[in-house]
């Protein structure tokens, strides 16, 4: 740099100065370039630490630890004998049916969180990226079926992309059941392979936040890169209590296996807060105020925002060996209730159903309730939770005792009467099947006296979907979206009678599932009404047909030693997890 008697040339020309300052500073560069690299790569780390890791155990060759983790030599989940023998021809056309929906998904859209077997692509649940939900809800079902290789390369993708650190919101419910319940149960299944811990309890942590409410009820919504819960945009200062009361199984398993009871610590508050906001009726309202933890005026159903809360009531008591009667008690307070207040037949073929009752208030405010016959698919899990109810919640005789099919004098009053209504709504379900499809509609309607229906030509006598009508776009109601309510309710009954005509239903609604949502080259789909032929297909394929609906119907199949009732409990998606005598 020109300089004159120490001072600074004040007629430099600015040419001259910029080829300074670029001398300047190509002279910095050159002789800190390592350091500058070192502290780009430190910034990445920090910002961005699995891209980082992942990239050094590619490098070094690490990963390979980790990707060959080995199973156990034998499955863990099976019982020493059989009374029930396996129908292993039909338990390979489901595997083949798993396959068929897997290997595509793997070829168009592996990692992604949803599928869309017609356009052959995948999406992702946030602008920010996923979380690999069908992934992760699929593992357990293929160690169940024993499709090792499928499960090596989807426990590799786990392994080196499979990272929560995603800025975008996800549901507190769905990601609890599908991906924390996928990853604790592949955990079991494989005796306790750690990487599928690391996992789950680094998803947890990051949930724990939607907790620090002023009830304790969880917020909706979370942030899982932030680990910030947020209320949703429909019903903000809301949560259904399906959301609040389905989180417990996958909670409390953590906490004991990682002997860290602030998993546990939290759901439990959640059913505290849900007890003490009891209804007179003994019923759950679908919404709750997650300010003060009490119910507001809403619909009260066994379907959709509701249904798992009542099937986690019964869970979390056979989850501890039966070592929480409060659970028990609220699970039998309820089912006596719904059956006085949501229980009704129809008048022509006595078909026992579910209805709901939903609040209308006055012109002065005083508020009433309407029974409305309507039934959602998802309510179909309840035969099967009742009869598994009957059996477990307070039997005459210890439960190993109870014989195939329970003796009547072996189930209290009020689990014989559970066993009776459980088998009625089977039935049911099984009538909604009676569709020119063979499959059953999102939600049904059932004839009541005052409908007016009986004027019209052709009335259906029990039961019909409204807005079905030919040559107009099918209502919401008449589709089939893979749903495994019906199958997982009729696996349950054959577990617990062994009677093969559950059997044969559930081979009838396989083979409808396979006639009409099969896309020939890979997948699965929804159909837009189960009430029309040829059937028009919407390009998704649901995250619970590999997890549910296809795991309850090779189990359907297979025999009783396969992850036997005795030993584990089913989460809300088909999840199994042990039972376990706690350890505190
Ligand atoms: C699943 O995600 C779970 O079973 C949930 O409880 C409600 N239903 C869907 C499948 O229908």
């Amino acid at each position: 740099m020109a300089k004159q008697k120490g001072k600074i040339k004040r007629n430099d020309d600015y040419a001259s100065k910029e080829r300074n300052l670029v001398s300047l500073a190509s002279d910095f560069l050159y002789r800190h370039i390592w350091s500058l690299l070192i502290l780009c790569l430190a910034v990445c780390a920090y910002f961005q630490p699995h891209i980082f890791s992942g990239f050094i155990r590619d490098w070094i060759g690490f990963s390979d630890h980790w990707d060959t983790a080995p199973l156990p030599e034998s499955p863990q989940f099976l019982a020493p004998h059989a009374r029930l023998e396996a129908d292993t021809t039909k338990q390979q056309a489901v595997v083949q049916a798993f396959k068929h929906a897997w290997l595509a998904y793997e070829r168009d859209a592996m990692g992604a969180d949803e599928y869309h077997p017609i356009s052959h692509e995948g999406t992702n649940l946030t602008e920010a990226g996923g979380i690999g939900y069908t992934v992760v809800d699929s593992l357990d079902t293929m160690l169940i079926m024993g499709l090792y290789d499928e499960y090596h390369r989807a426990r590799r993708w786990v392994n080196q992309k499979l990272t929560f650190d995603v800025n975008g919101n996800f549901s507190t419910f769905e990601t609890t059941i599908r991906i924390l319940g996928g990853l604790l149960s592949a955990y079991e299944l494989t005796a306790q392979d750690p990487l599928l811990l690391e996992k789950a309890i680094d998803l947890a942590d990051r949930i724990l936040p939607v907790f620090e409410t002023t009830s304790g009820l969880p917020l909706p919504i979370v942030n899982l890169a932030e680990r910030k819960g947020y209320h949703t945009t429909d019903f903000p200062g809301l949560v259904s209590v399906a959301e609040v009361g389905t989180l417990q199984l996958e909670f409390k398993y953590l906490s004991e296996i990682t002997r860290n009871p602030a998993y546990e610590k939290k759901v439990k508050q959640i059913m505290e807060v849900v007890d003490k906001a009891k209804l007179p009726h003994g019923m759950a309202s679908i919404f709750m105020n997650i300010e003060d933890g009490e119910y507001i005026p809403s619909s009260v159903s066994l379907g959709s925002r509701a249904d798992s809360y009542y099937e986690y009531l019964l869970k979390q008591y056979i989850q501890t060996n039966f070592s929480e009667p409060i659970y028990r008690d609220m699970y039998l307070d309820a089912m006596s209730s719904v059956q006085t207040h949501l229980f009704r037949k129809t008048q022509s073929g006595g078909l026992t159903y579910t209805s709901e009752l939903q609040p209308e208030a006055d012109e002065t405010g005083v508020l009433s309730w309407r029974l409305v016959p309507k039934q959602d698919h998802l309510a179909c899990f309840l035969p099967g939770s009742l009869m598994l109810g009957a059996v477990s919640a307070n039997p005459t005789v210890p439960r190993n005792k109870i014989s195939y099919p329970p003796k009547e004098e072996q189930l209290s009053a009020d689990g014989l009467r559970d066993w009776k209504i459980g088998h009625e709504l089977l039935k049911t379900c099984l009538a909604t099947h009676e569709t020119v499809t063979g499959l059953s509609p999102e939600i049904a309607h059932f004839r009541i006296a005052s409908d007016g229906m009986d004027e019209m030509p052709n009335a259906p006598p029990d039961w019909y979907i409204r807005g079905a009508a030919e040559d107009a776009l099918p209502s919401y109601n008449a589709r089939y979206m893979l749903r495994p309510e019906t199958i997982e309710s009729l696996f349950i009954a054959y577990r617990l009678t062994g009677d093969n005509r559950f059997r044969d239903h559930g081979w009838n609604i396989f083979q409808a599932i396979e006639k009409h949502c099969r896309v020939d080259s890979g997948g699965y789909t929804t159909i837009i009404s189960v009430a029309e032929i040829p059937t028009r297909r919407e390009d998704k394929m649901e995250t619970f047909f590999l997890s549910e609906t296809l795991k309850y119907l090779y189990l359907l199949f297979s025999d009783d030693r396969t992850i036997p009732l005795d030993r584990y409990v089913f989460n809300t998606e088909a999840h199994p997890l042990p039972i376990f005598k706690p350890s505190r």
